[in-house]
């Protein structure tokens, strides 16, 4: 539908574009925020696979503006797309058809910090990294880091369940979201903005929008329990032999530095080798280790620097001792620290610029997560999908895996010339009978979204989702929220 929304006397009016004469839209698009130029960025999403054609993009400043347009669209059957920062990886931000976009990025207020308890309460839209910020001032650290966290917001983070880098000590966000505020489909603001760590009276509704990818309401505020800043922090990178000894440092760190470990993310060379190819200022900082087929990244908080720092010298030597690493560096300093963890978090960017880039983020028991990218690039192989010793006609460039061992979870990337069906044909649904096979998950942090909605019975059974599809239906009943999506 081509239609421009404005807002007037606090009552939300639609318009034919014809109808509407430059002036009166420049005038009232200045008040609710509504966008009607450049809607680009706000229509493809960050890996540029994924294209919407919205033609509006409102940008409410307050809950009542939220609930008032949600009203609106739902008598009007109009769908409604809930969007973020839109770094979401699997096309759940941008709208399928015309859905109208809903973004936000004007709701970025921090509304109290108590430095008692640690508990922020905030707008869905403020950025991570503000909120991060706002607390390290006082102390205190978010309990949720990942490499969008310049671009992302809690309100999107807290919609995709977002895991990240320290999920392995901090927890998941079910468990440090104290309450939330959700408009939901017809206007209905829910106001648990808790601040309580317990709270059992009724059920917990705020669960049901943590990984709701914009489903079933859309969160406009936040109560978050953020952790004590830690006064030490270490971090160690190692280059290691194969992917047995991979899993055989984590055992050895877990007893080492089981109460101080904070992240233990690892990645394959050729991700390392991407890396260092588009981003340039990074460099290895641990050179002559070509021959290690993967890299450790391992990180304690904790509270005695000293202390910290015999442990984990312990551990280096140890896990040396035993050959379970060929080569490790020990970071001296806050700049090695970051640069150690730009190179980890730098390799999504690193294989966007490589080119088309096919993501799957994947649960698995420990034992078997790597060898997903290794059955992965057999299939392609024989499938002369990917033809790695004639790279003129190859569509695929490389394989590689990397992602957070701590949790369980890897990020298959199979990066490509371009996106193309035959690709995707090899690929899917391999993976996720792959995944199924050995009793993962074919979404572990990233949600469902576009992509993997239709593929949900991999990872949950008829019976849920029946219910999952109950539940929509009972806030949702018209349909109007993000459709197309998540439970298709
Ligand atoms: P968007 O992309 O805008 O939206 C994501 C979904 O949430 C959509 O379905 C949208 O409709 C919905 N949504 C957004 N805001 C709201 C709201 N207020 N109310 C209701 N629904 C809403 N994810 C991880 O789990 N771990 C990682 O380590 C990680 N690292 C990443 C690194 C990079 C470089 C990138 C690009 C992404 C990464 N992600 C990671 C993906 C992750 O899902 C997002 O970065 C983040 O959680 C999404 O937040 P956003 O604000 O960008 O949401
Ligand atoms: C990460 O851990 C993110 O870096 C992104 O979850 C993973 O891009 C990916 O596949
Ligand atoms: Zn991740």
């Amino acid at each position: 539908i081509s239609i421009l929304s404005h807002w007037c006397d606090g009552k939300l009016e639609i318009l034919a574009e014809d109808e509407v004469n430059n002036e009166d839209a420049e005038s009232i698009l200045g008040k609710l925020g509504v966008l009607e130029f450049d809607l680009e960025s706000y229509n493809v999403d960050w890996m540029k696979k994924y294209k919407g054609k919205s033609e509006i993009v409102l940008r409410p400043k307050s809950v009542q503006e939220v609930s008032e347009v949600l009203k609106y669209c739902n008598s009007e059957n109009l769908a409604v797309c809930p969007q973020g920062g839109n770094t979401g990886l699997v096309g759940g931000g941008v709208s399928v058809f015309d859905e109208i976009i809903i973004q936000l990025g004007r709701m970025n207020e921090i509304r109290s910090f108590d430095e008692q308890s640690g508990v922020a309460v905030c707008d869905a839209g403020v950025i991570l990294e503000n909120l991060d910020n706002f607390v390290g001032e006082r102390g205190y650290m978010c309990p949720l880091d990942l490499g969008a966290k310049g671009t992302c917001q809690i309100g999107g983070n807290i919609s995709t369940n977002a895991g990240g880098l320290r999920l392995l000590r901090y927890g998941s966000l079910h468990g440090t979201v104290l309450g939330l505020e959700v408009v939901l489909a017809d206007g209905t603001v829910l106001n648990n903005l808790s601040m309580l760590r317990k709270d059992n009276t009724g059920l917990d509704l705020k669960q049901l929008f943590i990984g709701a990818e914009g489903s079933l309401g859309i969160v406009t505020g936040v109560s978050i329990l953020t952790p004590k800043k830690p006064n030490s922090v270490n971090v160690a990178l190692l280059a290691v032999p194969n992917y047995e000894f991979v899993l055989e440092n984590f055992k050895l760190a877990k007893s080492h530095l089981g109460e101080i470990l904070s992240a233990f993310e690892f990645f394959d060379s050729k991700s390392l080798q991407l890396v260092l190819k588009h981003l340039n200022q990074l460099r290895n900082p641990l050179p002559n280790t070509e021959d290690s087929k993967f890299y450790v990244l391992l990180e304690t908080h904790g509270s005695n620097f000293e202390h910290d720092q015999e442990k984990i010298e312990m551990f280096l030597e140890a896990a040396m001792e035993k050959e379970f690493c060929s080569n490790g560096s020990l970071a001296q300093g806050e700049g090695q620290v970051r640069d150690i963890w730009a190179i980890r978090e730098g390799i999504p960017e690193a294989c966007g610029k490589e080119g088309a880039v096919y993501k799957y983020d994947i649960s698995l028991p420990l034992k078997s997560l790597y060898s997903l990218c290794e059955v992965v690039e057999k299939k392609l192989i024989n499938d002369k999908i990917y033809l790695p010793n004639d790279f003129e006609n190859s569509l695929v460039k490389q394989v590689l895996g990397y992602g957070h061992v701590g949790d369980g979870n890897i990020h298959l990337n199979i990066s490509a010339k371009q996106y193309d069906s035959r690709v995707l044909n090899s690929i899917e649904p391999f993976v996720y009978e792959f995944t199924k096979k050995n009793q993962g998950s074919i979404s572990a942090e990233h949600g469902l979204g576009v992509m993997k909605g239709k593929f949900i019975s991999y990872s949950k059974s008829d019976e849920m989702i029946t219910v999952m599809k109950n539940i929509k239906n009972l806030l949702d009943p018209n349909g109007i929220m993000n459709p197309y999506k998540f439970l298709v």
